[in-house]
This record gives structure tokens, sequence and C-alpha cells, in this order.
């Protein structure tokens, strides 16, 4: 099907015999008859009961009965796009996968971002990890990176994995609440793993609640491995850098969002590929030589840790473009599977715990979820390769294979198909020396569970520390066991003292004297008194510019919402002037009036209206603007909508432009038209550029406090 400016690759191609168009088309039953009535089931009589006889009314409901599969154990609420793959520059000295060594191919891919606690139907704006998978359909096999937008993870093992899952899910004696890390069970968890110090800090981060799924970053968590043509291995991390930036909502408009467009990052993710802005991310890689391993004050395996990019640089490698939106999302984004063991010769995987326990996890999943084991089979797993094995039959089957040979060796069938050489592309496991005792234990190099918190707090903006702390009061304020809430000061008190005392001050409760010794599951039960020493923050480096979004890229508006507030009479000169310069910089304009239809501007010029006061809210915009204009400036200041709108535009730190000849709207605020940071007020032409420098900075956070707000 055309999809306009939406490019096809060789997965899209692939998938185009899949694809079903009924328009213009006659109806049948699922075996081709033709239906002559979908109106009536078959009767006895036109009052009489239904015939068990009625095979269509029956294919129909049964096929309706069947129709939902299980919703993902975790991530269960995604969405999806196409996209590509291009390499920049050749990673041969250090991998031998072709689609990082090759930089004239385009390798397709298919994203899934998603959330992790929430049902499918929940909430996109929920604080949560979000989950960043990529399949890369390439010339060697799919290879999947399914990574998170946070670096590193709650647990460092997988034995644990269960146990965080229960914890943060629902309560189990009443399903509540849903998408919501805020309740008793998780902290109880969590203050009783320490390992989880980090990721926490991550977590209570804005990253949790970000703009939009094209503006953060994503990260293989696991510290992989490339294998060269040589056999020869290094550690390699992967990340993934937004070319909008990495920006975030403020708290409360999460919350609000959740209420008025609980679809909003799926919507912006679809809009966006809609109409050609493609999201775009550069592929980084940071290598560490096999030589370095035990070079860094922390565990390379410990997924708990992340390498500082002063340690080692990200280098940027190549770049993916999300170009087109799914067909189907059944078929595709519910229907897509990752698994973190599907690799491809030249990459292999770490001794991380929680990859090793991942690598069981992602197979067994799909069996119960998709139904069987020939979910490879479903258009959007297939390879762009072909595939041929000995495996055969089960549940669903697609493939008819021919010949009488399913098994090898043998020679009724010329021994085919055939293992190929290492050197012809043939996947080879990684030669890891191993000289160890079988052991069920946790190395002591894992123990340093404080310090890369410490570091990520200390790297954080005074206003990103301050909605840390503010995420930390209300989570722990949601909490109703208040020994839990003070085992949590305790472990605060660890990252950091000031966090802990604020935090405690909210929750109106003390920091702990001596935080309670934590049950923690990677000190042995017989742990010496020194292996407590891992509680103690020492790391060497204070502080990391990457961590913070603070640093981030603030020079564009593309993508940008821009809410212009206006009523009939307005001036309709200024209206389209500054319209005009924020969409050729590639910003996206709505027009809000009071009612929808058209305005008639104050030289009779008619202005289509997008939303109405009733339909739009201001969390679904990153700047408002009020062209002046008598008439539509006396409606506006007097619409109390409108005056909300702002006040809660104010509120979450948004950019405000306004006529000169609009001033009155703003003193029907109550931030009024004073000079304030972030409100650029003047004739358009003077206003235009600093508006688009004011909306580039994403938020005014320096706004944030206090916060008397009547919004
Ligand atoms: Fe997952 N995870 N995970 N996970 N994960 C799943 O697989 C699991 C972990 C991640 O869009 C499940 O197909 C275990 C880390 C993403 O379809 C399941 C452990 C990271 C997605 C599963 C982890 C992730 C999943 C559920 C600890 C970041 C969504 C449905 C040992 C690096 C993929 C499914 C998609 C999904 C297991 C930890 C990322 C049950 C056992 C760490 C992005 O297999």
């Amino acid at each position: 099907m055309a999809k306009g400016n939406q490019p096809e690759n060789e997965k899209t191609k692939k998938l185009k015999p899949h694809l079903a168009d009924a328009t213009g088309e006659q109806m049948t039953t699922d075996h081709g008859v033709r239906i002559n009535d979908d109106q009536n089931s078959l009767k006895a009589g036109e009052r009489g009961a239904t015939l068990l006889e009625d095979f269509i009314l029956r294919e129909k409901i049964t096929h309706f009965d069947h129709e939902r599969i299980p919703e993902r154990i975790v991530h269960a609420r995604g969405s999806g796009a196409h996209g590509v793959f291009k390499l920049y520059k050749s990673l041969g000295d250090v991998t031998k996968a072709n689609f990082l060594n090759d930089t004239e191919t385009e390798t397709p891919v298919f994203v899934r971002f998603s959330t992790v606690a929430g049902s499918r139907g929940s909430t996109d704006l929920a604080r949560d990890v979000r989950g960043f998978a990529v399949k890369f359909y390439t010339q060697e096999g799919n290879f999947d990176l399914v990574g998170n937008n946070m670096p590193v993870f709650f647990i460092q093992d997988a034995m644990k994995f269960p146990d965080l899952v229960h914890a943060v899910k629902p309560e189990p004696d009443n399903e509540m609440p849903q998408a919501a890390s805020a309740h008793d069970t998780f902290w109880d968890f969590i203050s009783l793993m320490p390992e989880s110090a980090h990721m926490i800090m991550w977590a209570m981060s804005d990253r949790a609640i970000p703009r939009s799924l094209r503006m953060m970053e994503g990260f293989g968590v696991h510290t992989f491995r490339f294998i060269n043509e040589k056999g020869e291995g290094c550690f390699v991390k992967f990340h993934w850098k937004p070319l909008l930036g990495v920006h975030s909502v403020a708290w409360d408009e999460a919350q609000n969002i959740s209420g008025k467009d609980p679809d909003f990052h799926r919507r912006d993710l679809w809009e966006a590929i809609e109409s050609g802005a493609f999201p775009e991310w550069e592929l980084g890689v940071q290598i560490v030589p096999e030589a370095d391993e035990f070079k860094f004050e922390f565990d390379l395996l410990d997924p708990t840790k992340l390498i500082p990019e002063e340690l080692v640089p990200v280098q940027r490698v190549g770049k993916m473009t999300l170009n087109r939106n799914p067909d189907n999302f059944f078929a595709e984004t519910e229907q897509v599977a990752f698994h973190v063991g599907h690799i491809v010769p030249g990459i292999d995987f770490s001794n991380d715990p929680l990859m090793q326990g991942r690598l069981f996890s992602y197979t067994d999943t799909q069996l119960i979820r998709l139904g069987g084991p020939n979910f490879h089979e479903i258009p959007i797993n297939r390879p762009v390769v072909p595939v041929h094995n000995n495996q055969r039959d089960g549940y669903m089957r697609q493939t008819i294979n021919r010949g009488k040979t399913s098994y090898g060796p043998n020679s009724l069938g010329h021994n085919d198909p055939q293992q190929v050489k290492a050197a012809d592309g043939g996947f080879t496991s990684y030669q890891e020396r191993i000289d160890a005792k079988k052991v069920r234990a946790r190395s002591k190099s894992f123990f340093d569970h404080f310090s890369q918190a410490n570091l990520f707090f200390n790297s954080q903006s005074q206003p990103e520390k301050n909605h840390i702390t503010d995420a930390l009061s209300f989570e722990l304020g949601k909490v109703k066991t208040v020994a839990i809430r003070e085992r949590m000061l305790g472990i605060l008190k660890l990252i950091d003292q000031k966090l802990a005392g604020d935090v405690a001050f909210a929750l109106g409760l003390k920091v702990p004297e001596k935080p309670e010794r934590p049950i923690n599951h990677s000190i042995p039960a017989d742990g010496k008194p020194e292996d407590y020493d891992s509680l103690i923050v020492k790391s060497s480096l204070k502080s990391s510019s990457a961590l913070s979004m603070a640093n981030t890229i603030k020079d564009t508006i593309k993508t940008r919402k821009i809410a212009f507030l206006a009523a009939d009479g307005v001036n309709g000169a200024t209206l389209n002037a500054v319209k005009k310069a924020l969409t050729a910089e590639g910003a996206v304009v709505e027009v809000i009036a009071p009612k929808l239809g058209e305005l008639t501007a104050a030289d009779g010029t008619k202005i289509p209206v997008d939303q109405s006061f009733l339909t739009a809210a201001s969390v679904l915009y990153d700047a408002v603007y009020v062209p002046g204009g008598d008439k539509s400036v006396a409606a506006i200041a007097a619409e109390a909508n409108a005056v909300h709108f702002l006040n809660e535009a104010f509120k979450h730190c948004k950019a405000i432009a306004a006529d000169q000849d609009a001033k009155a709207v703003l003193d029907a605020t109550y931030f009024g038209s004073a000079k304030q940071p972030g409100l650029v007020i003047g004739d358009a032409k003077k206003l235009i550029d600093e508006f688009i420098v004011a909306i580039a900075q994403h938020r005014v956070w320096e706004r944030e406090k206090p916060r008397q707000v009547p919004a």
C-alpha cells in the first residue's frame, strides 16, 4: 500500500505479500465463501432460536473469542515503527558483523518503544523506564538490541527479576496501582536491595517522563562483546543518541497528560512519521579492549554500572531513521518478538549475570505469548535472508518444507542444509577461557552500590536535582508503611545526605542516624565487616556531563508543538508571520480558539482553527503564543480556559510569547506581563527570534519555584 513519503525497505517489501486490503473487495468467510448477509444470524423463524449450523456466525464469533493473546509480562505497552540503519564508518577493526562494516548498505530495522510496568492499555506518561528495542534485519540474520532509555538496571542477577517485577506491578490483592511505582511493594523491595540505588536515581529523574519517544537516549545496558575477523574480542556498550536532544516533561504535566491524552507518546511518534519529520538517532559505541577489563573502579559485567563517557568516549558510528509507520498494530508491533540472544557473527555476549538470564527468558516468553515454536515465521519476525534447518512442525507452521530429510547427517538429501565455515560467515562463539568452580554466588566486584548513584546525582543540574527530590517525596509519600519510608531514607543517606534530608523533610520524618543495614543479597551471610565498605561512595570521578539532560541539544525547535490562542478579530498578519517563521524551523503550529471552524481576522481573512479550548490542553504543547488584535485579545482575556491554558503553560516552565498589544491577556493570568525568563513580549518581528531561542531551551526550569500556581 502506498504510504506517501514513507519509503519502503528490503524488509517492508518482504512484508507486502502478507498485506491485505479490502478496498473494493467482496466479503467472504475465512475459507473464501462469499457472504450474502453479515447482519443477521440463521434462525428457526424470524423470532426463533439461532441455529447451530450457522457456520458463518460460528466462525465470526469464534475468531472474535480468540482475538487476544497474552500481553507481555513486562513492556506490555508499546509503540513501533519501521526504519533503516546506515553506518558512517566501518567498525571492521573490532567486529566482523557485516552491517557494522559496510557503509553502503542500509539495514532495515523495526523498533518498539515501551513502558515497563503498565498494562497494554495504560498511559504513556507513567513514571517508568522506557524500553528501546531495535531489530536489525541484517544480511547475516537478525540482530536485536533490546535496550532501555536508561543505561543501568535495578538488579545485578536474573535470579531477582521476577521479584522486581512482582514488586513493581500492581499489588496482587487489589491490582492497584496501574502503571506506577509509587506503592508499598515496590519501595519495600527497593529499600531492601541497595544494588538498585543507581537505577533508582535514573528512574526518579526526568528521564522517566520523556517529552517524546523521539527525544530519549537508548542503551544496550549490558557490556557486549565484539569479535573481529582475526577472532580477537573486545568489550562494547551500545548507545542511541537522539538528534533532537534528550528532553522530558514536568511530573505535574505528565500526570495531566495521562488524563488528557494517554496515547501522547504513541500519537507523537505516529504523527511525526506521518508528517515526514522522521525521528533519528546516532548509534554510539564505547569500546574497551580486553586488556582493560579490570582497569575500572567497577566491574564491566555489573549491569548497575555505566562507563562514564569521560573514561571511554562514545564514538558515533551510524544513524537510524524511523521513516515508516506499521500497517497493523497487532501484526507488527504486538507480534514482534525481540530477544537479546538474537546476535550475528561479530557480536557476542558477556558474562553479565543479568544478560545471561535474559538469554533464556525471551524465547521462553514468546512460546507462551505467541503460542508456539514457530513465532519466527510471523512476518515481522522473519529475517530478510533465507532460513534453512531441520527444525520442523509445531503449532501454526507456515513453511512447507520439501524433501525426505529433516535430520543431519543425511545421505538422502546431499547432507543439506550444509553447515557454514566460520570464514564463510558461519556463527562461532567467542572462545573465552573458563577455569572456575561452579558456585551460586556474587562477585565482590559487584558490591559497590552507591558510588555511581552519587555520581549520577552529582552530575545533575539544580532543577534536575530538585525534580529527583520531588519524585522521591511523591513516590515515598504514596507509600503507606512508615518503616519502608524510613528504610529508603537510610539508603538515600548513603547516596547524598542533602537529598535524604530534603526528602525526609517532605515526608515529615528524620533521616535515620544509622541506616538500617540493608539486607544485601550481594553480601554473603557470612560476609566480613570490611565487605560493608561497599556502602560507602568512593568514585574518583565526581561528575559526568553526559548524565545531565541540561547538557543536551537545545538549538532546534523541530517538531515542537506551539499553541496559538486566538479569537475573531485576531491580527492575521502577525499570526501568519509567526506561524511561517516557526514552521520554517520545523515546529508544528495549532490555532486554538473558543470554537472549531474558522476565525475571521481583523482584516477579514479566514484562519482555520485546529482545536477548541474544549479539545486542547496546554500540557499537549511545548509553547504558547498570543497574537494581538483588539477583539481577539479581549475575547481571549475573558476566556477562563485560555487564561488557565497560559497559567498552566507558565507553571510547566514553557516559553510564552505575546504581541505587544496582547498584553491584556497576560495581565489576566497570575504571572502577568512583567519581564520574566521565557516570556517574550514584543512586535512580531522582534518576538520571533527570541521566541525560537526560548522554545529551543525546551523548559525554563529556573522559573519553577516558588510554585504558587493557580493552574
Ligand atoms: Fe526484558 N523482558 N528482561 N529487559 N525487556 C521482556 O520479553 C527479562 C531487561 C526489555 O518491545 C520480555 O518479549 C529478564 C533489561 C525490553 O517486545 C521478557 C530480565 C533490559 C523489552 C523479559 C530482563 C530489558 C523486554 C517480556 C532480567 C534493558 C520489550 C516480553 C534478567 C537492557 C521488548 C518479551 C519488546 C521484554 C525478560 C531485564 C529490556 C519476559 C528475565 C536489563 C526493551 O522476556
